[in-house]
């Protein structure tokens, strides 16, 4: 058996012996979903874009018309997404475990459409809105010429996602803290680990004695933190996890 056949058996193991599990995902979760990542080259957001200009509530109180439209753009296109076969995977696995909290940074609701139910979404959710000052819930868009349309306490409106700089939702923290340290194991897919807090989780995870299982075809800033690397593309990798826990659950 190769080095990557024992490691993925040895993370298949891991789940076995596993009853509360955290999977935390990031961008390259989506990636083949057609869905671009933030920072890994080629087609990067953040190497076309400005994330100070677009990102921020600084930048969109300088240009709203500007971040709205790039939104709108950007949810155009991920409503037209697929969850690929690693967001089944995942699915498949949560009714294996007592405890299973599916942490996500992704805004694209394609854990949902792959039939994960227990989800924190920990930067928001494109597909939702709010206002900018009193951050009040909007279910329809109000008929409105205006770019963006207003909130009829007169803010402006703004995708309920969680910018540079912005407090993330605190229940969406509270979950992820609780989740956290309870969890035996913690797979980390898809994500540079470079933006906190939940870059910070890994070893959140750790020291409270999970075992840390990264899923990336790039090393990453998780990667020290991890007892496992299995180098590959969620899609292919996942699948093939998920296949082999149940191989050994069902032996
Ligand atoms: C594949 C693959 C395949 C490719 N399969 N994998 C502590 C220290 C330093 C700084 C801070 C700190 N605490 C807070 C901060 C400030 C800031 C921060 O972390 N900055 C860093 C950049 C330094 N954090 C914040 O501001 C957060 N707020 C906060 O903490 O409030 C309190 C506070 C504020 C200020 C100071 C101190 C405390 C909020 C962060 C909000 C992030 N928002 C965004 C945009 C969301 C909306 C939108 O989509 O437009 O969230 S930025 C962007 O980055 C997005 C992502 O969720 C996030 C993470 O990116 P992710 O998912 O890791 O993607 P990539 O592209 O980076 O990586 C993709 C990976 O996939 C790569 O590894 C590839 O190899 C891999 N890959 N193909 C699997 N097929």
């Amino acid at each position: 058996m190769s080095d990557t056949g024992r490691d993925l058996e040895r993370a298949a193991g891991f789940l076995q012996e596993a009853r509360s599990v955290v999977v935390s995902t990031g961008a390259g979760m989506s990636k083949e979903s057609g869905i671009p990542t933030f920072r890994d080259a080629p087609n990067a957001l953040w190497e076309k874009f400005d994330p100070a200009k677009l990102a921020s509530e600084e930048g969109f109180l300088a240009d709203p018309p500007l971040v709205w439209q790039w939104y709108e753009e950007r949810r155009r296109m991920i409503s037209t997404a697929e969850p690929n076969p690693g967001h089944r995977a995942i699915a498949r696995l949560e009714p294996h475990f007592e405890n299973f909290t599916l942490v996500t940074q992704n805004i694209d609701d394609l854990h949902r459409k792959a039939g994960s139910r227990n989800i924190v979404e920990m930067h928001g959710n494109i597909f939702r809105y709010k206002c900018f000052n009193l951050h009040h819930p909007i279910d329809t868009l109000p008929q409105d010429e205006r770019v963006p349309p207003r909130c009829r306490c007169g803010s402006l409106i703004r995708p309920d996602v969680v910018w540079f700089g912005e407090l993330l939702p605190e229940q969406a923290v509270e979950r992820a803290y609780t989740a956290l340290r309870k969890c035996d194991v913690m797979l980390v897919v898809g994500t540079s680990g470079v933006v906190y807090p939940v870059a910070g989780f890994p070893e959140v995870a750790r020291a409270h004695g999970a075992r840390i299982v990264e899923i990336n075809p790039e090393s990453t800033a998780i990667t020290r933190v991890a007892h496992i690397f299995l180098e590959g593309p969620a899609g292919g990798v996942l699948p093939e996890l998920v296949d082999a826990f149940l191989k050994r659950k069902a032996a």
